[in-house]
């Protein structure tokens, strides 16, 4: 067993198409299927998160072991909808899956004192040989043994087939990732990983944004609520991409291209805008 790849981002964020990662650490994401990130998320707002992350817990029945909490929920809330602010992160993101990145989902983890945790899975079941989507774990507590860190079986993203272990058996390669709260663990979505049992006597949250392709479905049919108003009619390119509404101007998607060929198809003023 090892330990994480990770490494800091290479400066800020001043510039959307500037590389943020090096070619060794996009090669390395490639090849192991996941990617640490330091300090994803400021003091500041982790602090903010921490306190409606444990707000929410509090309220929940003591009787519950495990649940999560999806984009609706958490969205009502200004720390949650603050992480879409929070630029190494999305600067990352985008290095890793594409300048058409989006965000599919993002969910609160709960996980009790004792609970089992997860056995070996993936998040999507479609193997391929590109990242499609790519999971997220922001952790707000120090992932300590006690805690029951994140596991993860380097490669397996592009190896078809079920765990060859049951449960959360040790599998031979295996890397038990150590994140400090608010990194940012990028791991391509078929990646098999587990997460470990809590024996902290807290609760362990995290945090998941679910990132993907622009041409993938965001999770809204799944909500009976809209977005809040201040997300669903922003003027930030990069949040109104991330949440789905507008690819910003010049990213190609689709058709490898800046949206131009479904311009040429359409007719003005009925399917696209003329402005
Ligand atoms: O608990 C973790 O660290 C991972 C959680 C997970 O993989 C899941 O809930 O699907």
């Amino acid at each position: 067993m090892g330990v994480h790849n990770g490494s800091l981002v290479e400066g800020p964020r001043d510039n959307l198409e500037a590389p943020v990662l090096s070619q060794t650490q996009l090669d390395a994401f490639e090849r192991d299927g996941y990617y640490v990130l330091e300090g994803a998320v400021d003091d500041e707002t982790l602090d903010a998160i921490c306190c409606e992350a444990a707000a929410l817990a509090a309220y929940e029945s003591a009787a519950t072991q495990r649940r999560v909490w999806h984009e609706r929920a958490l969205f009502r809330r200004k720390a949650f909808r603050d992480l879409l602010d929070a630029a190494p992160l999305v600067a990352a993101a985008e290095a890793l899956q594409g300048t058409d990145v989006q965000l599919l989902a993002l969910d609160l983890l709960l996980v009790r004192n004792e609970d089992d945790g997860i056995g070996w899975h993936r998040d999507v079941q479609f193997v391929c040989n590109k990242t499609i989507s790519i999971n997220t774990g922001i952790y707000l507590q120090d992932l300590t043994d006690d805690v029951g860190p994140l596991r993860v079986l380097p490669g397996s993203h592009r190896r078809e087939g079920a765990p060859p272990a049951r449960g959360a058996d040790p599998l031979d390669g295996e890397v038990t990732v150590y994140a400090k709260a608010g990194d940012a663990v990028f791991f391509d979505a078929a990646l098999l990983h587990a997460g470990g049992r809590n024996r902290s006597g807290r609760d362990r949250l995290a945090l998941f944004p679910y990132f993907g392709r622009y041409w993938v479905k965001r999770m809204d049919n799944y909500f009976t609520q809209p977005l809040p108003a201040d997300l669903l009619h922003t003027s930030d390119p990069m949040k109104r991409q991330l949440l789905g509404l507008n690819l910003r101007p010049g990213v190609a998607s689709y058709h490898g291209d800046g949206e131009g060929y479904n311009r040429s198809r359409g007719e003005e003023g009925i399917d696209f805008p003329t402005g």
